[in-house]
């Protein structure tokens, strides 16, 4: 039923309504999001997910609502960077090491000109413990999905994606209702590994972006070393900001 599934065009007349199966990728920025669309793409589609047609399989409900409204696939898989809203069920929450979303989320803003290049991380590290970003404070963000989870609702993190990929992603298609293939499915995992996803970034610059350095990559380091970026004024005001979120996702 799912693999080789066709995604075909359907109409886009009416406003985005969530059906009952939708399945939500949803995740703070930088915490993966991308990759797990990437392991459930190259798991599901029969056929090899890029930078380009990864969004037309499971498009962004933010950037693209239209993309949305026309998947004619069941279920449909959604990638939101939402807060918690309660239309949302079938929800799928992928955190990251918060450190290490701060660190990632300083060299997307580099790459995509938000700052200047050389902007410190010291003052992105204070906006971020401020809220100051993109989708506001990291703790507020997770635990509005922790605090009000839909009656579906898979906690997933990054972290465990990375030591077991496999494992992880058998859960997640459990979650999904989805049927299990082992061999499909380690496939999907290499196909989807740091370094092929690396080579494909690399060799479709999107959105005017040519990166001339690593970390201006958009799969740029997928590691957990913050501890090099943050020091002990920035790690106190951090957990100030964020200690609850990680105490309660096992991050301290
Ligand atoms: S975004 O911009 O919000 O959509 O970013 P998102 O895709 O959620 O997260 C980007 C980070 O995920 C890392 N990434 C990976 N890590 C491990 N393995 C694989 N295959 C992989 N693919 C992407 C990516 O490198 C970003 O993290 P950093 O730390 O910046 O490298």
């Amino acid at each position: 039923m799912f693999f080789s599934r066709s995604c075909a065009t359907g109409s886009a007349a009416s406003p985005f309504v969530p059906a009952e199966d939708d399945v939500f990728l949803v995740s703070y920025p930088r915490s993966g999001n991308t990759w797990l669309r990437f392991l459930l793409g190259n798991y599901l589609s029969g056929q090899k997910m890029d930078f380009f047609n990864v969004h037309a399989f499971m498009p962004d409900l933010d950037e693209n609502p239209e993309a949305v409204k026309q998947l004619a696939c069941h279920p449909r898989f959604i990638k939101t960077h939402s807060p918690f809203r309660p239309d949302l069920n079938n929800v799928i929450y992928l955190v990251r090491n918060g450190r290490d979303v701060a660190v990632s989320y300083y060299h997307f803003y580099i790459r995509t000109k938000k700052v200047p290049k050389n902007f410190t991380f010291a003052a992105f590290a204070d906006a971020f413990a401020k809220g100051r970003v993109g989708y506001g404070l990291w703790n507020n963000h997770v635990e509005s999905w922790l605090e009000n989870p839909p009656s579906r609702f898979l906690l997933v993190r990054y972290e465990d994606v990375k030591a077991k990929p496999v494992d992880e992603l058998v859960r997640i298609c459990n979650f999904a209702k989805i049927k299990v293939d082992l061999p499909r499915l380690r496939s999907a995992v290499e196909a989807s590994s740091f370094e092929n996803m690396a080579k494909l970034d690399a060799a479709q610059p999107r959105r005017g972006i040519v990166p001339k350095e690593k970390n201006e990559m958009f799969v740029r380091e997928g590691g957990t070393n913050y501890s090099s970026y943050f020091d002990e004024a920035m790690n106190a005001e951090f957990l100030k900001a964020h200690g609850a979120a990680m105490r309660r996702l096992g991050y301290l």
